[in-house]
């Protein structure tokens, strides 16, 4: 296509004359013309991934990558003097997610289309997302992280769907969002919205009346629960979602001749994690007003439906209290009701029941009963389900358990965000890795020689002078790019361990002050949001950047280590660090991280992982080698063992070894109280100290001294750190996410076309 004539027959006027947001809207325009062309018809089964998140970033440069048009375009564009990048600039980032799990969810969508499988997401239309964190006076602010525009990618249609909530009816508008592969088909992200909601009801960052449903419904993604107004208003959002996507599935299967009774073979549900999970009764409603009796209906439902856990966390396996959905959905509770009493006839282990002894409905348990299959998200996670968290489950449904291994889409996180290592990748290997990661692997002969590794380094260091020059521009920070980058980029959790890292920043400050200087410069670069209610990660936080402040303000250390915290990490952040990262941290206590996923996009993008024997951690290490990888820490069973035996005391260990003790106490010392907030550097410390729930400290000096040796090779022997990074890459394919799919399609969706 001529781009040049493309954009100027909508744009009615020369590019040149043109500003960067008329020439965003031509785009918008070619693209969704463009899109729309590549909608095939659906024949046999299709996959609905319903999703309280879809974290999908930025849409042109992608949608571009994807329709062939980006180097067209991008070329058209300097020919008239303009630069792609300040395009993309007007596109906000949708606020439709949080982390991994949403960020997944958006893979999938690539993915499904790509390999010309018919899937839809089915969500809901947040207009504020999260939040859009700030930092003032040391402290995560949150506001409105608002998206929608008069022009925005999912287009209103005039498809409403009747929802009752706590007996009153809502109607639930459809939003389309045109998702299309890599030269592949065209999908859709549906997504749910009332026209009732009122923006303007929010005061105060993100405070508002939780109890006006009509207007406050899609206002933001995870409302605060810390109280029950918060809570309930969860129940709300979930089932709006899965209400009105029940009604959108039946809708869809029935115009394609379904009588309901064949349902599963029209429809595949995948269930992400337990905040859909509603749709199980949901659909068990709507097939009884079809004329379905009960017991159809749930082996209909179990056919159809599938669940993925992402998590083992108690916190975040849902267990709503029966009171809400009596209130909430009382159409659904004699439903539940009865599939407890049927899952019961299953099996007399009590902790298997979807209705506790305290009149808890278990999300999970009735996902796990009613659907037919439950998969981890890495092998380890899945092996933990299996013989711990869920074993009890595992043994009276052993076949329903599989595992599939998370992974990322290469267009976004190679393609899009890295085109120097794209290009030079493409320059040694041609460009069949984009259809087919794993011909990355044929980068490994090239591993020996040096001209190529020192072009492998030119292209890192040209990506660290971006993200430098993209700091400074964004945030008035300057760093150095002949430093080592070491990134920490994932939400704020205790489990994930940030408070480990800043525990060894600690230490480093002391080590560099009594002369015992590191082998080389080192830029710690933190990007996180903490969920508005949890104070610790406020605090973990507040710590970082006090001590952010405390390494500037020295005059020593300041040349040698430097701490930053990117604001508001989201996507568009993630695509300009990871291209530019030396050091992936990913330190989360064994057993506790389902996958992670920012670990696969690291690797990808020549970074050398520090990490423990966790999640997906485990196959990057078995793809890349011991020597390729730098891995410290208890491993899950040690850690599994100790929580079982209940006797760790944090405190021993602060008061067994100087350095733990010295590092911990330092955040309630004179430096940091003079430069941060006495309580909330005493909470953190006292935790730490009394509690530390997460086993911070007996991986301190493991993770200190790996640490250590990482800068030193990195520092002492460039081009074997380059061997390394480019062997990461050259093993990164099995982590694309059309592996991932195509193993979800073969062993669960089995979809058509
Ligand atoms: C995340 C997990 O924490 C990650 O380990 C995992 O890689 C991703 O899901 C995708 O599977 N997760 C999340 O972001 N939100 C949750 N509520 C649960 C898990």
């Amino acid at each position: 296509m001529n781009m040049t004539a493309a954009m100027e027959a909508r744009t009615n006027k020369p590019l040149t004359a043109c500003t960067d947001q008329e020439i965003y809207l031509a785009l918008l325009d070619i693209v969704r013309e463009q899109s729309a062309a590549r909608v095939r018809p659906v024949t046999g089964r299709k996959l609905y991934y319903i999703s309280a998140e879809f974290l999908i970033g930025k849409l042109l440069s992608n949608n571009l990558i994807n329709l062939g048009l980006y180097d067209d375009t991008r070329a058209a564009l300097a020919a008239a003097g303009k630069n792609l990048s300040d395009i993309e600039e007007v596109e906000p980032e949708p606020s439709l997610g949080n982390g991994g799990l949403g960020r997944l969810a958006a893979c999938f969508l690539d993915s499904l289309a790509t390999l010309n499988l018919p899937g839809d997401g089915v969500g809901l239309r947040y207009h504020f997302g999260l939040f859009h964190q700030s930092f003032k006076d040391g402290v995560q602010n949150e506001l409105p992280d608002p998206w929608l525009t008069a022009h925005s990618w999912a287009e209103k249609t005039d498809t409403v769907y009747p929802v009752e909530l706590a007996g009153k009816t809502y109607n639930a508008r459809l939003y389309k969002l045109a998702v299309t592969g890599y030269e592949g088909r065209t999908n859709t992200l549906n997504l749910f919205d009332l026209d009732t909601i009122d923006e303007s009801i929010v005061h105060d960052g993100i405070t508002f009346d939780k109890t006006d449903i009509d207007k406050n419904l899609t206002l933001f993604l995870y409302p605060d629960d810390s109280d029950e107004a918060g809570r309930r208003l969860r129940v709300y959002q979930q089932y709006l979602m899965v209400s009105a996507g029940a009604q959108l599935i039946l809708a869809e299967c029935a115009a394609r001749g379904c009588d309901y009774h064949d349902l599963a073979d029209y429809a595949a549900i995948q269930i992400n994690d337990t905040h859909p999970s509603m749709v199980i009764p949901e659909l068990i409603r709507l097939l009884g007003e079809k004329g379905i009796d009960f017991d159809e209906a749930v082996e209909i439902v179990t056919k159809t439906c599938a669940y993925t856990n992402h998590t083992i966390l108690a916190e975040a396996l849902e267990k709503w209290p029966r009171t809400y959905l009596d209130a909430v959905v009382p159409q659904l509770m004699p439903i539940i009701e009865k599939l407890d009493t049927l899952a019961r006839t299953r099996t007399t282990d009590e902790s298997l029941a979807i209705i506790d002894g305290d009149d808890r409905v278990h999300m999970a348990h009735m996902d796990i009963h009613f659907t037919h299959s439950t998969n981890g998200v890495a092998y380890l996670h899945t092996e933990i389900l299996k013989n711990s968290e869920l074993h009890g489950f595992y043994q009276l449904y052993p076949e329903k358990f599989n595992n599939k291994t998370n992974g990322i889409t290469f267009r976004r996180w190679l393609l899009e965000c890295d085109p120097a290592l794209t290009a030079e990748i493409e320059k040694l290997i041609g460009s069949g890795f984009r259809k087919d990661a794993t011909e990355l692997e044929k980068l490994l002969p090239y591993t020996e020689n040096v001209d190529i590794l020192q072009q492998f380094s030119a292209v890192k260091a040209q990506n660290k002078r971006a993200l430098a020059d993209w700091l400074h521009r964004t945030q008035g920070i300057t760093v150095d790019p002949d430093a080592m980058f070491d990134i920490q980029s994932k939400r704020l959790h205790e489990y994930k361990r940030q408070q480990l890292n800043l525990l060894y920043l600690i230490h480093q400050y002391h080590e560099i002050k009594a002369g015992h200087l590191p082998a080389t410069p080192l830029v710690s670069i933190f990007g996180a949001k903490a969920a508005p209610a949890y104070t610790i990660a406020k605090d973990i936080i507040h710590a970082l950047l006090t001590l952010s402040k405390v390494i500037a303000a020295d005059p020593v250390v300041s040349k040698y280590l430097q701490v930053v915290f990117v604001e508001n990490y989201n996507v568009t952040a993630a695509e300009k660090l990871i291209p530019a990262c030396d050091l992936s941290e990913q330190i989360s206590l064994a057993s506790k991280e389902a996958s992670g996923t920012g670990n696969m996009k690291f690797m990808l993008n020549g970074a050398l992982t520090l990490g423990t024997m966790d999640g997906a951690n485990v196959e990057i290490c078995q793809q890349v080698g011991d020597e390729n990888i730098y891995i410290f820490g208890q491993t899950s069973d040690q850690v599994i063992h100790r929580y079982e035996m209940g006797d760790y005391q944090a405190s021993q260990w602060v008061e067994g070894d100087p350095n733990i003790r010295r590092a911990v106490d330092f955040l309630v010392g004179p430096e940091m109280l003079a430069a941060g907030h006495a309580e909330n550097l005493r909470r953190l410390h006292d935790e730490l100290v009394w509690k530390d729930w997460f086993q911070t400290l007996p991986d301190f000096n493991a993770y200190v001294v790996r640490k250590g040796q990482a800068l030193s090779d990195y520092a002492c022997d460039p081009l074997g750190w380059r061997k390394k990074c480019v062997i990461n890459i050259a093993k990164a394919g099995l982590f694309s996410s059309d592996r991932t799919i195509a193993e979800y399609n073969k062993d669960i969706w089995h979809l058509g076309e």
